[in-house]
């Protein structure tokens, strides 16, 4: 069986989740149900990034020791995942001994082929991000220093730390994001962004420890007792760790490399770079796909716990379901740009596309079938006689899939709800009250089996982003799950052709009337 192995970013345990942790982690679950009914066997991999400063810091704060600090926050994550759906094979925290085994497995081999050295590491360091900045890279203001990429004060270091050795790794990097074959970064601005900095600067060796003394919350280096791993090194390696790196080579050999990694733009050059030079340094191929996306933006600004400007995904799902929240975040805007999240916005497409469109689209086509059928597809109605909605159902699966190869999510909910939009229309323009007052039955059957045919590729294919409101339309029309699934390739018309017995049930997206209170 084909493999699709997919993973997102190790998210800090600092703070509770928002939507923008939410927005990865529901692209990849779609992309992970996508891959899994199209036949793949799939590994999703998400988690925890739980070491380094920034953390530390929040247990302090918190009064509370960092593991059990650690232990809660990431159990928010797990909690949150659960309420969304995300159907996750494995979460890995870097505070797990699997993992911790690797990091030092890391550093092993890289002090054998003599890729690490120890030197006085004397620059800047922004805790908020986590990186180390130089003198050439920080922005100066008002006699504070700040960081390039959060513009929050940064602070100066002087200490003995190691290094790895990247700055020989700089031309073929270039040359294979250039190429394109068998590493790709999108979209491709980021690719771009990446070549650009590829290009126009030198490579630093990475500073990759941080003294015990001064930051004792990480993984032990073996090379040295006072030294812990810098966090960013030891999330990264989270990738092969869950898949076996020093433990289990058949495991790893099944999965890596990745198919995909899904990151938002804050942290493509960690992955573009460090990672892929650690990657062939280590000699493991490089992912076969980094995804950078956009941001959730809130006031003009990237929405962040620390900037105060964070929408609570657990309430916007409480009020509006977790189907709702998962559509909008994947349609309304292109996966590789930001967004804006506004409460007039979300309603605006929940009431046209998901009351309007689909809801009602499910509801006239089951109410007609009780009152002409006994609330029953009819049957007898060959697949030969095929309606004129054939076209598109048939064509569905294959739009879908090639969305859905460029991640482009919102392309391929538009294709799905141009069905629907063509299904809508076609119960206008063949006017089945008038077929029934004529008792032409014949013609009254194709309407109804078409219109049957039609919700239920939709419904396969809405399936990957709305798992439960896809569920809830094959129970309505009497479609086994199982059933559904499997035919999600040959997502064939003639599946009534024997008829049905349908279970009209409430409306799946009740009109919202009113902006609830309080929300932006
Ligand atoms: O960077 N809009 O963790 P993190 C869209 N631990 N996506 C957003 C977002 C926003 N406003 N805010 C966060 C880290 N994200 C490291 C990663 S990986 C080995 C280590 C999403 O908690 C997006 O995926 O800061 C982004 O890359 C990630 O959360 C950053 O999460």
């Amino acid at each position: 069986m084909e493999k699709y192995y997919l993973t997102t970013p190790l998210y800090y345990v600092n703070s509770k989740p928002h939507i923008g942790h939410a927005y990865t982690e529901i692209a990849a679950d779609t992309l992970a149900r996508y891959h899994r009914i199209a036949g793949r066997e799939v590994l999703f991999l998400t988690g925890t990034d739980e070491h380094g400063q920034k953390v530390a810091k929040a247990a302090a704060d918190a009064g509370l020791a960092p593991g059990e600090f650690t232990d809660k926050i990431s159990g928010t994550f797990k909690d949150l995942w659960r309420a969304l759906d995300i159907s996750y094979d494995d979460f890995i925290r870097t505070t797990e001994p699997r993992h911790i085994a690797a990091v030092r497995a890391v550093w092993q081999k890289l002090e054998k082929a003599g890729e690490v050295y120890k030197a006085v590491y004397s620059g800047w360091y922004c805790t908020p991000c986590e990186t180390f900045w130089t003198e050439g890279q920080v922005l100066p203001e008002g006699g504070r220093t700040l960081c390039p990429d959060c513009k929050r004060p940064i602070e100066r270091l002087e200490e003995e730390n190691y290094f790895f050795k990247i700055s020989g790794h700089r031309q073929w990097l270039i040359d294979e994001i250039r190429r394109a074959e068998n590493f790709r970064i999108l979209p491709d601005t980021r690719r771009n962004e990446v070549l650009g900095f590829l290009e126009h600067n030198a490579l630093q060796d990475l500073c990759i420890s941080r003294p015990k003394s001064r930051m004792p919350w990480g993984i032990p280096s073996p090379l040295s007792d006072s030294h812990v791993t810098y966090v960013w090194f030891d999330a990264l390696i989270n990738y092969i760790s869950a898949v076996g790196f020093g433990a289990d080579e058949k495991k790893l050999a099944r999965w890596w490399p990745a198919d995909a990694h899904l990151i938002g733009k804050d942290i493509l050059r960690h992955h573009a770079v460090y990672w892929t030079i650690l990657l062939r340094a280590l000699g493991l191929k490089l992912p076969r796909l980094i995804f950078a996306h956009g941001w959730w933006v809130q006031g003009g600004e990237k929405m962040s716990k620390s900037r105060g400007n964070v929408i609570d995904p657990v309430e916007i799902a409480k009020t509006y379901g977790v189907d709702a929240f998962r559509y909008f975040l994947l349609r309304e805007t292109a996966f590789g740009q930001d967004g804006v999240f506004s409460e007039e916005a979300f309603i605006l497409r929940y009431n046209t596309d998901l009351a309007n469109d689909l809801g009602n689209l499910l509801h006239r086509t089951l109410t007609m079938c009780e009152k002409y059928f006994d609330g029953s597809v009819p049957a007898g109605v060959s697949s030969r006689c095929a309606g004129e909605l054939k076209e598109g159902v048939d064509l569905l699966e294959s739009k879908l899939s090639r969305s859905l190869e460029k991640l482009a999510f919102s392309d391929a909910l538009a294709e799905i709800w141009a069905l629907v939009g063509q299904a809508n229309k076609f119960i206008e323009s063949s006017a089945p009250w008038t077929l029934a007052r004529e008792k032409k039955t014949g013609e009254l059957k194709v309407v109804i089996v078409s219109l049957a045919e039609a919700i239920k590729a939709v419904a396969q294919a809405l399936w990957p982003f709305m798992p439960s409101t896809a569920e809830g339309i094959w129970r309505q029309l009497g479609i086994a799950e199982p059933v559904a699934k499997a035919s999600f390739k040959k997502n064939l018309w003639g599946y009534f052709e024997k008829g049905g017995q349908v279970a009209k049930g409430a409306p799946l997206f009740p009109r919202i009337e009113t902006k609830r209170e309080g929300l932006r």
